[in-house]
């Protein structure tokens, strides 16, 4: 039987394990990317590990995340990360130079590459034919020093897409369809595959759309085939040489496979408060919109700029709707710059905001209280732009067009012709912004810039034999980690500091938590399926590690989040049979004895001590898991192997 285009890779980079969907599996990594939000603290993990220069092919950090400076935190953090580049081997994207995502797949992504990124959306480098995973910021800290990067061996699921887009129905709509079709939780366990003649169609920075909000899908990547189209793009980027064409083998047999008629396609929008509340625009035709976003790392390509530019050229925005622009790197807005589309977005009434993640993260523009807010961006969790009742839309930038022109929520087909768009043949290149590492004979001398920001890490506990906490907090489906460890303006210049950021933990769900927490000294968190969905951040476990939880157990986990959990020493933990979910509640004390054994057999027992009921929970852990859960966590874990 043949491989897909995704096994091949994991082939070539096995380091341990066998291809066995579902078994634990250990890559080689080619490539790393880490942004400012998780950086800082991947950095500092990566000192603690004592290896002089990073291991891998390409290490670069990006500033993009954190770009609003209130107070000296965010730019004691940005010296920091710069320094510690300099010293250790990683290119160092300036503030300033675009989103982590998309100037990766301007400039650095590799078809037939591994990168892990310490931030969620890193598989947008699939739509280069990369296997681009995120990953927590300990485990690229791990790959920066050479060590694997371990992972569920997953399924293989493949989107066979035919027809071609109509005009206003874009790569966006192509996002929120099979999110509609596959739930937030339909791609757990599995890489997508994008093939069909319909691939053709898309160019790169659509594809790459595609595979960024794949992970929306909870998938562990999504993957383009790289044709004659990826060529194109690398050509255009000055970079040709990085080509190597990469397709499925003919006899391939997925887990799963679904159909996409591109030309049927509407334009379709997720409400609020999820990625996979999709309706199509029409069906909401009239409502009023306060706000319209564009960008991210989901929708800011020169691409995406230069359709929005030639929808809004000659026209004005509505008075009642406010519109930011972001461009996703500093090569789109010059480009847009040379070729006047910057001009006519400018005279729209728009505000053109920096190239980095600005509303995406809630740092700044958060929508007026209870506003309607158009965004082209990938997660319109609750909370996340900053206003708590704000009302969160997710859709293409051409409907996020129609609705700045009009106020209301509009199908853009309604606008009239598309503008014929004139795509450069090369774009500009530029990597002035990207500072090189020092050499290995300078790297000596360059000094470590820390900030009092910088706080210690909190205290790891290896997992005892006996575990018996109350249940602290117990929370519903698809629970993310912006419910667990809320981000934007406020939060965000905190990343390094655990303690301060401790206060804000589960406060979108109770703001009484952290205090709880603290008092019970150890505790248990009960959450329902999919549970730490959404970004990479290693903190929405490091946090609950320094508040004394010593276990998650839940229906099930999204993938990275299950993973930050147990680097950070604490068990997640699922219930064998999901209804006993129904069996706890709040306050309710909760004993696990036998807990070794339990690792070892796969299954514990849970002892409500209220009412004596026995509940069974899976404790599926692989022996390195289990090693790392008893020694502490993965540093701890990596300190004991280096001491044996
Ligand atoms: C996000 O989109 O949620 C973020 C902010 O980019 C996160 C990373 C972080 O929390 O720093 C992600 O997607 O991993
Ligand atoms: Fe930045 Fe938003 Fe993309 Fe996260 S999803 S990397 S916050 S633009």
């Amino acid at each position: 039987m043949g491989l897909t285009i995704a096994q091949k890779i994991i082939r070539d980079h096995l380091v341990s394990g066998e291809m066995i969907p579902g078994t634990e599996i250990a890559l080689k990594i080619d490539q790393t990317l880490t942004q400012d939000a998780t950086g800082t603290m991947a950095y500092l993990e990566f000192e603690t590990m004592g290896i002089p220069r990073v291991r891998t092919e390409r290490s670069v950090a990006y500033i993009d995340h954190n770009t609003l400076q209130s107070g000296f935190e965010n730019a004691d953090d940005h010296r920091y990360i710069q320094s510690v580049c300099k010293k250790h081997g990683v290119y160092f994207s300036r503030p300033g130079n675009g989103i982590c995502h998309q100037v990766h797949l301007e400039r650095f992504g590799k078809p037939g590459k591994t990168l892990i990124g310490s931030d969620s959306h890193t598989p947008t480098g699939g739509g280069i034919g990369m296997l681009a995973m995120g990953a927590g910021g300990l485990d690229v800290a791990v790959a920066m020093g050479g060590g694997a990067y371990y992972i569920t061996m997953p399924k293989m699921y493949k989107v066979v897409l035919t027809g071609k887009l109509r005009p206003f129905v874009t790569a966006k709509d192509v996002s929120l369809e099979i999110l509609r079709q596959l739930s937030v939780k339909g791609g757990v366990g599995a890489i997508i595959e994008w093939g069909g003649e319909g691939v053709s169609t898309l160019s790169v920075p659509e594809r790459a759309t595609i595979t960024n909000m794949g992970t929306e899908l909870g998938a562990t990547t999504s993957i383009f085939p790289s044709d004659e189209i990826t060529r194109e793009f690398l050509k255009a980027e000055g970079r040709e040489e990085d080509f190597v064409a990469l397709a499925s083998d003919p006899d391939v047999e997925y887990d799963k496979i679904l159909h996409i008629d591109l030309s049927t396609l509407e334009p379709l929008i997720a409400c609020p408060h999820s990625p996979d509340n999709v309706v199509t625009v029409a069906s909401l035709k009239g409502t009023k919109v306060d706000q319209v976003c564009i960008g991210s790392c989901t929708n800011s390509s020169l691409q995406d700029m230069l359709k929005v530019a030639a929808l809004l050229k000659g026209c004005t925005i509505q008075p009642s709707v406010s519109l930011s622009i972001s461009p996703g790197s500093k090569q789109v807005l010059t480009m847009l710059a040379e070729c006047g589309a910057l001009t006519d977005i400018l005279a729209s009434g728009a505000r053109v905001l920096e190239c980095a993640c600005g509303p995406c993260i809630g740092m700044g523009f958060s929508p007026n209280s209870g506003g309607v807010s158009l965004r082209t961006f990938n997660r319109n969790f609750e909370g996340r732009s900053g206003t708590a009742d704000g009302q969160v839309y997710l859709c293409s930038p051409e409907t996020a067009v129609a609705a700045a022109l009009t106020g209301t929520i509009t199908d853009p087909q309604l606008l009239g012709e598309m503008p014929q768009i004139h795509f450069p043949e090369s774009f500009r290149i530029d990597d002035s912004a990207v500072l090189a590492p020092a050499s290995e004979e300078e790297a000596a001398d360059v000094e470590v810039l820390r900030g009092p920001n910088i706080k210690e890490f909190p205290q790891s506990h290896p997992q005892l034999d006996t575990l018996s906490a109350p249940l602290v907090l117990k929370v519903g489906d698809n629970i993310t980690t912006d419910h667990i460890m809320p981000a934007g303006a406020k939060i965000l210049p905190y990343r390094s500091n655990i303690p301060h950021l401790s206060q804000f933990c589960f406060g979108v769900c109770d703001t009484t938590f952290p205090e709880r927490a603290k008092a019970a000294g150890q505790s248990i968190v009960v959450g329902g399926s999919n549970y730490g969905q959404g970004s990479s951040r290693e903190h929405a476990a490091l946090v609950p590690l320094y508040l004394g939880v010593r276990a998650v157990i839940a229906k099930s986990f999204a993938r990275i989040h299950a993973a930050n959990l147990i680097n950070a020493g604490i068990m997640p933990l699922t219930f064998k049979n999901a209804d006993d979910y129904d069996k706890l509640n709040q306050d309710d004390a909760l004993e696990i004895s036998g807990v070794y054994a339990g690792m070892d057999s796969g299954e514990m027992i849970l002892i409500n001590k209220n009412n004596g009921d026995a509940i069974a929970l899976c404790a599926d852990f692989t022996d390195r898991q289990k090693a790392i859960l008893k020694a502490g966590g993965l540093l701890a874990y990596t300190k004991e192997l280096g001491e044996n």
